[in-house]
């Protein structure tokens, strides 16, 4: 098992209810469990390109993002979703600072299909920034933009949210990935919580439709991280103190 940092991803749905995470985070911070926070916020995306009417359209779990929806997510994510959640852990007692995929080129990225417009594909992390903020005692809120290498500017792409926080947390060796979401956990096709969920019986629920939307990025990067010994759970995030009974909640994920 890694002894890095834990990874905490905090899904759109659940950002903004009356739980108890952004406590937990700076909790966790005070006791030196070194937390590094990756949010989506997809939902208020959706919120903000509704009001400017331009549609939201998803494949496979991920949103088209043509030339009108780029500057939206970018706008939503990096700046007002990564701000609220800085300024929530701030007020709980911990000392938080925001990051994208973009700065110090922190997430490199190609572009994942022609079909789905500026949508990246992590190709590397470049942990430097986190790193930093870490040794300074801040904790590192990381927002789902990344960058395509190029001139005269990097190329801003959308990152599935649950793609980063997998792909940070392989990278920087993390000890565990927790993905706090709506629902408790990973149902089989009896709509029962599965407690403990390996990469064989994943594959088969992912093939067979059980596993689907939105929860095949998240199953997928949890796959990915456990390869790496990272240990990987599905939580509910709407549960007070959530963070702080992960035994035996949700899905765990493993090899
Ligand atoms: C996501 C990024 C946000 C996200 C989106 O635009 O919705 C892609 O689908 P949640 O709250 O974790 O769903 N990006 C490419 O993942 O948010």
């Amino acid at each position: 098992m890694s002894s890095g940092p834990f990874i905490i991803k905090i899904g759109g749905s659940t950002l903004g209810s009356t739980d108890t995470t952004y406590a937990d985070i700076a909790a966790l911070a005070a006791a030196g469990d070194v937390p590094v926070v990756v949010h989506g916020g997809g939902a208020e995306a959706s919120r903000w390109l509704e009001a400017m009417q331009i549609p939201s359209r998803f494949e496979r779990g991920l949103r088209v993002t043509d030339e009108r929806v780029l500057p939206v997510v970018v706008a939503v994510f990096a700046g007002l979703v990564n701000k609220r959640i800085v300024a929530a852990i701030d007020a709980a007692g911990g000392r938080a600072a925001g990051l994208t995929g973009a700065d110090a080129r922190l997430l490199e990225c190609r572009l994942a299909d022609p079909a789905l417009g500026f949508v990246g594909e992590p190709v590397a992390v470049n942990a430097a920034p986190i790193e930093a903020l870490l040794a300074a005692g801040i904790i590192p809120v990381i927002g789902p933009i990344g960058c395509v290498p190029g001139e005269p500017a990097d190329q801003l792409v959308n990152v599935n949210a649950d793609v980063v926080a997998g792909n940070i947390a392989a990278a920087l060796g993390a000890r565990r990935l927790v993905y706090l979401t709506d629902v408790d956990g990973v149902r089989d096709a009896a709509g029962q919580r599965i407690p403990v969920l390996d990469a064989e019986q994943a594959r088969a629920l992912i093939a067979a439709g059980t596993i689907s939307g939105g929860m095949i990025p998240k199953v997928e990067s949890c796959l990915h991280a456990v390869s790496l010994g990272v240990e990987a759970q599905i939580v509910d995030g709407r549960q007070p103190g959530a963070l702080r009974a992960l035994d035996g909640a949700g899905t765990l994920v493993t090899p």
